[in-house]
Parts: structure tokens; sequence; C-alpha cells
């Protein structure tokens, strides 16, 4: 499979989400889940772009099934610092950035290191899609219908070795291409990681696309992590290497300021940051008005996917390993 990086399809060939969760559902029902977003017909037409994902496996057994959140809303309303630090700057200055070529860099404890490809290094993989709550720590929600692969697949074939205790991931560093880090709010270049089991856990994912489609550049093209049951700051975009290490790595976030953010970072309502509570959050979703957010709903433990991985932390101080 080849992921196309430019935007080759008419915007009126989006397809609006209350459609697209329609004929989603439809197909469900029908048992056909292999099938391209071209195939869906009723298009209307849209401000943003991105080319359609052949052969995208759907339904996940893993789908929400809450209210979407607008395709507007999911690429206009953005933390992305590289390009500017308020929630509509990426959209906005972000749309000159080539996602092509990529290379990406495998590092550290692992049999398969070296500079890939991006879409060499993709094309064994089948690409899935999975509706996801997605929890910022700023306290507002969303619900994002992302296409990826399986981290663990990559993973598998990097072959890392028995030292390999953590996964490190970091973004591109490129002050000509991403103007924010002319500014030092963060230490460049946007560092994230998981320990190696969190890694593998088939809930995590390596995104390249949304609502069937290329990632927009603000939304991280052309690779990002997603990983549900945390804060919205580990789905680390433009991923430009990934490290196998054995110790913690160093991730931005933590480092910028350790008592706000945790290296772990797992959604939990009964630890509220220092200066916000995390009991609650504000949906963006499925409203159909634009930047209006439908409503605050309670934040639940692991962003509610506690029953797939809170076996992961039995014998974890949540409290002290926010
Ligand atoms: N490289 C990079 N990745 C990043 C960020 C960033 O500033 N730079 N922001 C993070 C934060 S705080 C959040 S909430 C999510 C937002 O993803 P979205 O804009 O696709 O909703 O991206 C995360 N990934
Ligand atoms: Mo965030």
């Amino acid at each position: 499979m080849i992921i196309r990086a430019k935007a080759d399809i008419r915007a009126s060939e989006i397809t609006p989400e209350s459609v697209y969760l329609g004929r989603r559902k439809l197909l469900k029902q029908l048992g056909l889940g292999a099938i391209g977003l071209t195939a869906f017909g009723q298009q209307q037409a849209s401000s943003q772009d991105g080319s359609v994902l052949p052969e995208v496996k759907r339904p996940s057994p893993f789908d929400t099934d809450e209210a979407l959140t607008t395709y507007e809303d999911v690429t206009t309303y953005n933390n992305y610092y590289e390009f500017g630090t308020s929630k509509s700057d990426p959209a906005e200055n972000a749309g000159a950035f080539e996602p092509r070529p990529w290379k990406l860099q495998i590092s550290g404890q692992a049999e398969n290191t070296g500079s890939f490809d991006l879409d060499d290094f993709l094309a064994p993989h089948q690409l899935e899609e999975r509706i996801y709550r997605m929890r910022c720590v700023e306290a507002w929600s969303m619900v994002v219908p992302w296409v990826g692969i399986p981290l663990a697949r990559v993973i598998e074939a990097c072959q890392p070795n028995s030292n390999a205790k953590y996964v490190a991931f970091y973004g591109l560093h490129d002050r000509q291409r991403m103007p924010g880090q002319r500014f030092a709010v963060l230490n460049w270049p946007y560092r994230e990681g998981l320990r190696i089991d969190e890694a593998m856990h088939p809930l995590s994912m390596l995104v390249v696309g949304l609502y069937g489609r290329t990632l927009p550049n603000q939304n991280g093209a052309p690779l990002r992590l997603i990983v549900p049951w945390k804060y919205g700051f580990k789905g680390i975009k433009a991923i430009a290497g990934i490290e196998f290490t054995e110790r913690q790595p160093s991730t931005s976030w933590n480092a910028a300021a350790p008592g706000e953010y945790g290296f772990y970072a797992n959604v939990n309502p009964a630890v509220d940051h220092p200066r916000w509570s995390q009991s609650s959050e504000r949906r963006l979703a499925g409203s159909g008005f634009g930047r209006l957010f439908a409503g605050r709903v309670d934040t639940l433990p692991f962003n509610g996917y506690a029953d797939q991985v809170a076996s992961l932390y039995t014998d974890l101080d949540l409290v002290k390993n926010f």
C-alpha cells in the first residue's frame, strides 16, 4: 500500500461525519469492513483535504459508539506547538508543511535498525480504523475515527532485543519547516515514550489518517502516535524516530513541568492537575455546531479503557506515577 502525500482528491469528495457514521453502521450490519471511503458515495464540500486511504479494515472491536467529533473540529482545534501555541494556529500555519518524502529512524536495542522510507516501512501492514476517545490534559475531549496500524506490528518488525524496556519517540526537528521550533516553549524535538508493554498493547496505534483520509498536517502528518487511555500529549505528531531503550526516556512535557505532566500520563479522574480538576471534561463531539462544546462529561479511569489496560499497572502507585 502506498500512502499518497498530495491532496489529489477534490474537496467535494469529503464525507460529512453524519453520513460517514451512518454508512459505517450499515457496512457493519452487512459485514463489510474493509472497504474504502470512496465507495460511500454521498459527499459534501469541506475546506480540508487529504487522500482517501485504500483498504482500511473496519470496524474494530475497540470502537466506541459515542458521537464523533466533527471533521471540522478535529482539524481546526489542535495542540501542535511546532506550529504555534493557540488552538487555531496549527490549522493556519501547517498548510505548507510537506510530509513527503519522510525518513523514519529506528535505533537502539533492536535487530532491524536504520533509516527507512516511511511508505516502504508501512507497506506490509494492513490499515485499520479505530474510533477512540481522545482526552487532552487540558480537560477537553474528542471522539475520532483514526486510521493506522497497531504499534505492536511495527515493534515486532523492528525485533527489539531483551534489553528493550521502553520505546522512545521523537518528532521532526527542523526550524525551517516547523516555525514554532524557533521558540523555546519546549526542548525540541518533541519527545514521548512508553513502557514496552504499553507500546505492545493492542490499543496503541501508529496513525496515518483520520476519517478515512491521510492525516492533515495539523493532526500530525505523516505519522503520529495514539494511546487512547493516556492524555493527548502522549500522542506525538510528525514522528521522525523510534528508539528502543533500557531506561525510561525523557519526554517533552515531563521535562518542561515535571510536577504537572508525568511520564505515565494515564487518564485518571482521581489525580488532579495542580492547576485544575481532571474529574470531568468538555466533549467536542457530534454537536454539528462547529466550535461549541457539546457538554461536560465525567472523565473515566484510563479514559474508559480500564477493562483493557488496568492490568498493566497493578504494581504501580498511580498517584505517584501520574
Ligand atoms: N509533535 C507534537 N505532538 C503533539 C503535540 C505537540 O505540540 N507537538 N501536542 C500534543 C497534545 S498536548 C495533544 S492534546 C495532541 C492533540 O492532537 P490533535 O491536535 O490531533 O487533536 O497532540 C499531541 N502531540
Ligand atoms: Mo493536550
